[in-house]
């Protein structure tokens, strides 16, 4: 079966941080498939990847690249499915990587990238949204997502 997200990444160093992502969404019980694939080193297996992805129904992408990011925005490319990019930090980050945000979330009018935090945060931030989406006509799903917002107020009330 076609999983419902493809989660993207530029290396195989971004696999720490992105695996925040799968963990994520298999943990709200949404099938994903993952990737190493970059804009820059592999750009024609990434126009492939993207385009059968699109045809055998994945329904979301989640893209993380750090450096000149700019996978996410050659997903968006060429697909109109939704595509949230997560901005990583390279080892030769600029500014702590303002670098790869800039990169990820400055996309031209008319090609939307979703950009989430950097890091783990928005790797994890980027399997709830793709969630969010999936959910929308998926009452279950929409009712795991509203488990895990009580999870979190109650850890926060119980100190
Ligand atoms: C980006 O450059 C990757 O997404 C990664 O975050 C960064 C460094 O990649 P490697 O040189 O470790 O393969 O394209």
């Amino acid at each position: 079966m076609t999983p419902s997200v493809s989660v993207l990444m530029g290396s195989s160093s971004d696999e720490t941080v992105m695996k925040m992502a799968v963990e994520t969404l298999r943990g709200l019980g949404v099938e994903c498939e993952t990737r190493v694939l970059s804009a820059h080193r592999t750009p024609d297996a990434l126009r492939d990847f993207v385009t059968e992805a699109d045809r055998r129904g994945v329904r979301v992408f989640i893209c993380g690249a750090g450096g000149a990011a700019h996978l996410a925005g050659a997903v968006a490319a060429l697909t109109t499915r939704p595509v949230i990019g997560v901005p990583l930090v390279s080892p030769n980050a600029v500014a702590g990587g303002l670098d790869a945000l800039l990169s990820t979330v400055q996309m031209p009018r008319g090609v939307p990238v979703a950009t989430v935090a950097l890091g783990e945060a928005g790797a994890a931030n980027a399997g709830i949204l793709a969630a969010e989406i999936l959910a929308i006509g998926n009452d279950e799903l929409g009712g795991r997502l509203r488990m895990l917002r009580e999870g979190m107020a109650a850890k926060v009330l119980a100190g």
